[in-house]
């Protein structure tokens, strides 16, 4: 739904809710069985939820790098958007929570949170006589939940790198160690907090807090977000002992401990469709859900966000939030210690490729609020003015990195840095040190080029090139006679820079809906099929959760259904000769993948605009960002780690 759209809730009709429990803000959706998006509602964590002081949704300790949020204002964040949409002021939305059947959800990945062994009692015996916060006041052994942008667990990163080396890492869990996966956040825990670590019975994913909450009970993590914590083993799907034990060896064998704590292995598995529960009591009598509402495991924020959309194989999907992510689905388990791999929360056997950034809208908009007037619209001019003098042919010089925020990608410190370059050879010149507000305009062309661009270099090696448009590639790195560029642990040939293109671009998050910004950004990364789509609603990651629930809930009753189905057939069989034996199969059912049922109904004229671009004007600056690909990689290397 997005503004302007009359909201149709049909009083007879089933509804489905996805949640985004983000950094900023708790933001939900539902929609209905044709999955029509036709309610929206946010709690904004700073502005709603003031008394607990935190500065876009988080706790930032400068001395050592620690990040974290209150779970506590969670908790009054899920009554609060509940209490929102009992009081709505439109009738229909009012009233639309007894017709909810299903729900799921994101969370932003890695956070994890600390519940004491009170917890499954006073989660169970919730009551409504008082709100979540009152209900689950003594239920954790920790009031904070360590935040993604934290960057305080230099230790633990190297125990986990050091213990096979980052390439055995990356290949058994996907990823290489990172400051804010869960693994190495949990050991910090143990060695700094020993008190708390000890108080800990249980210790969750956001996930599947969020989920627990909903269903009173404690629930399983799910398997495609534990991917996000250096423990999973993705191969094997199971946690890996030895990583494990590099929390806690205090105990005997160490990792027993550890299991015990995260609950067991995650489950179910990716692809299945089975609920963690019934909503609890609490929210049926305090808020009037249905009581027969099933809870769905929650995912990672991410993995929801290619739930969202019908991506295809070379496809790209660019999430622009308080983080850039670049997504892509795959069916091949590829781990590198450049890109993060999860497992994909809904189709067996298939992945996702992820590149994240820290600094993704703050950086912009430092800059945006050093122009005279402060405004979106003078940022947008700026830009564009700068894009339409060199009419796509980027002639300019200059190359820099933005980064108030250490970033993950490359694996820096903060900082910013601005230098010249030579445009016939790429090799880096003499840094800018200019710094004052006249360079303020270049500097918005430059830090676009340069997210656009850092994302492209990383997300090329993730697609295919034998794709139409990518045909004519030597195949991926193994071109020994062309100059290669390194990016972070991997070198890659510069020539298959200017030949691989995404085949379809789609942008999701707050930033997307600025034109100028994502125009530059799809000059930057180029499409085989010149298509380059904005998903409306700013809610990708609740969609994607909501698509979820309704898919699980449809495909398990189609499940159920052959499951009747066959035992009916099988007791005709006692009575009929083996020759006639058929299933009849139930015309109401959802026996696809979630891929295929989302390709079917995924509705593009509700969701997506199509964002109109210059072909030649894009082909041609797509060749001519290629000449900065050599310079940033230099630049790159001269950054503080
Ligand atoms: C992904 C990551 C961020 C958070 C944002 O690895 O850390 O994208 O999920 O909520």
């Amino acid at each position: 739904m997005t503004k302007g759209q009359e909201i149709k809730i049909d009083k007879n009709g089933k509804y489905f809710m996805g949640f985004d429990l983000s950094t900023q803000q708790l933001k939900i959706v539902i929609v209905n069985e044709q999955m029509q998006l036709v309610v929206e509602e946010s709690v904004g964590f700073d502005k709603e939820l003031p008394q607990y002081k935190t500065k876009n949704g988080v706790y930032i300790h400068d001395e050592d790098g620690t990040i974290n949020a209150p779970v506590a204002m969670w908790l009054e964040a899920v009554d609060l958007i509940f209490t929102k949409i009992t009081n709505h002021e439109n009738e229909a939305v009012k009233g639309i929570l007894p017709q909810i059947y299903g729900m799921s959800g994101s969370c932003q990945q890695h956070g994890s949170v600390y519940w004491n062994c009170s917890a499954d009692l006073q989660l169970r015996d919730m009551t409504d006589k008082k709100n979540l916060k009152e209900n689950l006041a003594s239920s954790f052994s920790h009031d904070l939940s360590p935040n993604w942008q934290d960057h305080s667990t230099q230790d633990e990163i190297d125990a986990f790198n050091n213990l096979y080396g980052i390439e055995k890492l990356s290949e058994i869990t996907g990823n290489r160690a990172h400051y804010r996966f869960t693994g190495p956040q949990i050991m910090k825990i143990a060695k700094k907090y020993p008190d708390i670590y000890k108080k800990t019975s249980k210790i969750q994913l956001v996930s599947n807090f969020l989920c627990s909450v909903l269903v009173g009970k404690l629930t399983p993590m799910e398997q495609s977000d534990a991917c996000g914590a250096n423990m999973f083993d993705i191969p094997k799907r199971q946690w890996n002992r030895d990583y494990m034990g590099l929390i806690d060896n205090s105990g005997e064998p160490p990792s027993i401990d550890v299991l015990t704590k995260l609950n067991g292995e995650p489950w179910p598995m990716c692809g299945e469709s089975l609920p963690n529960g019934l909503i609890h009591p609490y929210f049926v009598n305090k808020y009037g859900f249905n009581p027969q509402c099933e809870v769905f495991p929650f995912t990672g924020d991410n993995l929801a966000t290619i739930l969202s959309l019908p991506l295809n194989k070379n496809d790209i999907l660019v999430s622009m939030g308080t983080s850039t992510t670049v997504l892509v689905v795959t069916d091949q388990y590829h781990p590198s210690p450049n890109y993060h791999m999860f497992l994909h929360p809904t189709m067996k056997n298939h992945y996702m490729g992820m590149i994240c950034y820290c600094n993704g809208s703050l950086p912009r908009e430092q800059l945006k609020d050093k122009l005279d007037p402060p405004t979106w619209d003078h940022f947008n001019q700026v830009l564009d003015a700068q894009s339409e003098s060199d009419s796509g042919n980027n002639n300019d010089n200059e190359i820099g990195v933005f980064f108030p925020l250490d970033e993950i990608v490359p694996g820096v410190r903060k900082q910013t840095k601005r230098y010249n370059f030579d445009i016939k050879t790429g090799n880096l010149k003499d840094p800018i040190k200019n710094d004052g507000t006249d360079h303020v305009k270049k500097d918005i062309r430059t830090i676009v080029e340069s997210q656009a661009l850092s994302c492209r270099v990383r997300c090329t090696p993730l697609l295919s090139n034998d794709e139409q448009g990518n045909k004519d590639t030597s195949s991926q790195g193994d071109s020994t006679t062309t100059e290669k560029v390194k990016f972070d642990y991997d070198e890659f040939p510069l020539d298959n820079y200017a030949k691989i293109k995404p085949n379809r671009i789609f942008f999701v998050g707050g930033a997307s809906q600025n034109d100028s910004l994502i125009k530059k950004f799809a000059q930057v990364l180029g499409s085989n099929h010149d298509e380059i789509y904005r998903l409306k609603t700013t809610n990708s990651c609740a969609l994607g959760g909501s698509y979820k629930a309704l898919w699980s809930y449809k495909h398990q009753r189609s499940q159920a259904s052959d499951f009747v189905s066959g035992i009916a057939d099988s007791e005709k069989q006692q009575h009929k000769p083996e020759t006639t034996a058929s299933k009849a199969p139930s015309s109401t059912s959802v026996k696809q993948d979630f891929f295929e049922f989302l390709n079917e109904n995924f509705d593009w004229n509700q969701n997506i605009n199509r964002v109109p671009i210059d072909k030649e004007a894009y082909d041609k600056s797509f060749k001519a960002y290629t000449a900065k690909i050599k310079p940033l990689s230099q630049l790159e290397q001269l950054l503080e780690k």
